[in-house]
């Protein structure tokens, strides 16, 4: 049977007479029979990536390209009068994660199936993921978003544990999700799920018993830690994800005839930031529970689990109070303490130990410890861990440090999302890019005006599909032929919307005075907060405000647009990303890690506006300085900045007049006119008094890099250039390079 036959069999009625929610059913049916042949549990040792966040987007369109299907299954819905990017918005779009960590451990499942080799993911299946963002009067608000239909992608099996707590013993249950791999093996995701959830406990937004574990415990995605029953649910949390996921994997090793004592050679653990930590202390408490002896134990342990290091940031390196850990797993506290004793026994230095003198526990310190691999995402990102953050671990186990620069897989962030780009590179330099993305580089080539033209068509088209996909959504007109200049990423200081911000403010008083750009901008944000981070929403609300001010202003709307796009997630970025000129990657240097958004960016012909941070810094060394822009003090400055303790932002503001400007712009009349005094005035205390990320330090140096690229783009020519290095040096960021380097120095799957 072919496809089309298939579909109607699976539909049955003919294609012309379904819905789009019938057709994208349909199509999830032939995907799943398809998947499942393709499974294969072959080699002997599998590496199970562990992790709270798994952000796998919408899946439809994404396995049909996988799979080879995109273009038959468009055609033969073309063909009944039917349209797939029609089917494709019936998808659900499931939130399981965050933001940059939990869409990386999505790219890394579709780059180990595509690469063939032997994995799956662990994590949890939350039924309202992250909550999904509206905006009223300004303010972001918090609602559930449930994306678990009737008819959906998980497949419930037969696997299921009792998990026991301090006080309470919950049933699981495991629900797989089929990770198709590019013309190659099939995968699986596998997200354990509470027997007893209750999603009908969920009242006002997203508020909901935080006591009530057995029926709450799946229900979301923690997005901070602000409150002690919210802490105390993320363990409750951890251990469920980790204790269910230690005994599929034992089960799995015994049934391919692992002893236990062997089990390095039959798994590997790689642990996605500290979330699943607990996994180290469970795993040795169920081995022994089968007989192996505690030391032994330790060494197994050893050798099978690696970490991954996603921050630098102090307050989100996880330490849980001992308390916390006696009330919600017992069983672990005596463990946690002997592996504690232990470091305790072989360094002096007590900031190593696990436990602290205020009895908090480090998690990442016993992944540091108790683990065989310690990486960072980006190379200046493990080198401050070696030299600055984690010194200490590395003088202590140098070999244990390694760097695995993140990537991003080209089937969804260039195949799936701009199908006019990838047409054009495969009729410049074939198909062979799609699994060898360093053939990229082929492209650098065709800078004659005929492509370098074709080029800045295909940009030009992906724009107008923006704006109708703003109008449709949100209400709002941009200038297709407006510079689009593009922020989108978790909101955080330290990513500096704010600064971005700044600029607008500054833009539109220029524009005011009569000074208008060449070519008109349009400033487009999309950003969820974190529900109690106050300062974040309040940088959202100064963001909504600009947007009602600059949109309404007649004088200024023709040359300035601001939007704030609604509920930010991988389906926007998807749209967002192909119509982007300019890539806002800002972050104070040194504190983002890599950043993944910045080489979806490049990747799409994007240039970037950034600061020598995280992966910028390669971005930077293979597009040359031609082709981004830089700006800002470096990691070394900023370090000593803080060792010193010396930045005050008030002398920025107090020595620059178009700082003093934007900044009191925040409590100005036309402002306050428009949002709330308590939001604003907070904000411009924060600026002037804290400061803590450095804003005002780099404005000055960010708002001429601005404008540089702001000219530069005026030559249309030497634009299309830019971007057309950007494109072919993108290839070195395929997820698919990444997996490969963590298979060759970690994994070692042979
Ligand atoms: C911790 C404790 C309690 C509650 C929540 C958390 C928590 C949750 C999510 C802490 C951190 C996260 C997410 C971190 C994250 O997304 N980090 C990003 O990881 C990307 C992939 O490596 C990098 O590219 C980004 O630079 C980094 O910020």
């Amino acid at each position: 049977m072919n496809l089309s036959e298939r579909l109607v069999r699976a539909c049955k009625k003919p294609v012309a007479e379904c819905s789009s929610r019938e057709l994208y059913e349909g199509l999830m049916t032939l995907v799943q029979e398809e998947a499942e042949h393709k499974e294969s549990n072959e080699g002997k040792k599998k590496i199970y990536y562990i992790s709270a966040e798994f952000l796998i987007g919408k899946l439809l369109s994404n396995n049909l390209i996988n799979l080879g299907w995109y273009d038959e299954v468009r055609d033969l819905l073309t063909a009944a009068g039917k349209d797939l990017c029609q089917v494709e918005e019936a998808e659900p779009e499931p939130s399981l994660g965050n933001g940059g960590l939990g869409r990386l451990a999505a790219c890394f499942l579709d780059s180990m199936a595509s690469l063939g080799l032997n994995g799956a993911g662990i994590g949890l299946n939350y039924h309202f993921g992250l909550f999904k963002q509206e905006f009223a009067d300004g303010l972001q608000k918090e609602m559930p978003n449930p994306w678990i239909e009737e008819k959906t992608w998980l497949k419930r099996t037969e696997v299921s544990y009792p998990v026991q707590f301090g006080g309470l013993t919950v049933h699981s249950r495991l629900y797989d999700i089929a990770v198709t791999g590019y013309r190659n093996r099939t995968n699986r995701l596998h997200l354990f799920d509470v027997e007893s959830v209750d999603e009908t406990m969920v009242e006002e937004g997203i508020s909901f018993d935080k006591e009530e574990i057995a029926r709450n415990l799946t229900l979301f995605l923690y997005p901070d830690d602000s409150d002690e029953a919210g802490r105390k649910l993320r363990i409750y949390q951890q251990y469920f994800m980790v204790s269910n996921g230690a005994r599929l994997i034992l089960d799995e090793c015994v049934k391919k005839g692992c002893t236990l004592h062997d089990l390095p050679d039959y798994a590997v653990i790689q642990i996605n930031d500290t979330h699943p930590s607990m996994v180290i202390p469970e795993l040795i408490r169920l081995l022994t529970e089968r007989g192996i002896d505690f030391d032994e134990a330790v060494e197994i342990v050893k050798k099978t689990c690696a970490y991954t290091n996603h921050t630098i940031l102090a307050e989100a390196l996880e330490k849980w109070p001992m308390a916390y850990l006696k009330e919600v797993v017992p069983q672990l506290v005596p463990i946690i303490e002997i592996l504690d004793d232990r470091v305790r026994r072989k360094v002096e230095d007590t900031e190593l130990a696990i436990i602290d003198s205020k009895d908090l526990v480090h998690m990442a310190h016993m992944d540091i410890h108790y683990g065989f691999s310690v990486n960072g995402v980006a190379y200046l990102h493990t080198e401050i861990l070696k030299n600055t953050e984690l010194k200490k671990f590395y003088d202590l186990y140098p070999e244990k440090f390694n760097n695995k620069t993140n990537g991003i897989t080209f089937r969804r962030w260039l195949l799936h999302c701009n199908h006019a780009l990838s047409d054009f590179i495969t009729e410049k330099i074939g198909a062979g890019y799609k699994t060898d993305a360093t053939k990229l580089e082929e492209l650098e080539a065709f800078t004659d005006r005929e492509s370098l033209k074709k080029l800045l068509e295909i940009k030009h088209h992906n724009k107008l599909a923006l704006k109708q996909y703003l109008k449709e959504t949100q209400d709002i007109d941009v200038d297709e032929n407006s510079i689009f200049d593009i922020q989108i990423k978790r909101l955080h200081e330290y990513k500096r919307q704010q600064m971005n911000a700044l600029y607008v403010i500054h833009k539109y008083l220029e524009i005011k005075k009569g000074k208008v750009p060449a070519t008109p901008i349009t400033v487009i944000f999309g950003a969820k907060a974190a529900p109690a981070y106050v300062i974040a929403k309040d940088i959202i609300h100064l963001i909504l405000c600009l947007e009602k001010l600059v949109n309404q202003d007649p004088q200024v709307s023709p040359y300035l647009k601001v939007v704030m796009v609604e509920n930010y997630n991988v389906t926007k970025a998807e749209k967002l990303i192909p119509a982007c000129d300019i890539s806002e990657q800002i972050s104070l240097a040194s504190k983002e890690a890599s950043g993944t958004g910045n080489m979806k960016f490049m990747l799409n012909g994007a240039v970037t506006l950034g600061t020598l941070d995280g992966a910028n810094v390669e971005i930077a060394d293979l597009v040359g300085k031609e082709n981004i822009y830089i700006f800002g003090e470096t990691s070394e400055t900023v370090i000593q900045h803080y060792a010193k303790a010396d930045y005050v932002s008030r002398d920025y503001y107090d020595q620059d007049e178009d700082i003093k400007e934007a900044v009191d712009f925040l409590v100005g009349e036309e402002l306050l006119k428009i949002g709330q005094e308590e939001n604003l005035k907070r904000l411009h205390d924060e600026l002037l008094k804290k400061d803590w990320f450095m804003t005002l330090l780099d404005y000055r140096s960010y708002a001429r890099a601005r404008e540089q690229a702001y000219k530069d783009y005026e030559d249309r020519e030497s634009w299309a250039r830019k971007m057309l290095v950007n494109i072919s040096k993108a290839g070195f960021f395929s997820s698919d390079r990444t997996i490969a380097e963590y298979d060759r120095d970690i994994w070692k799957l042979e």
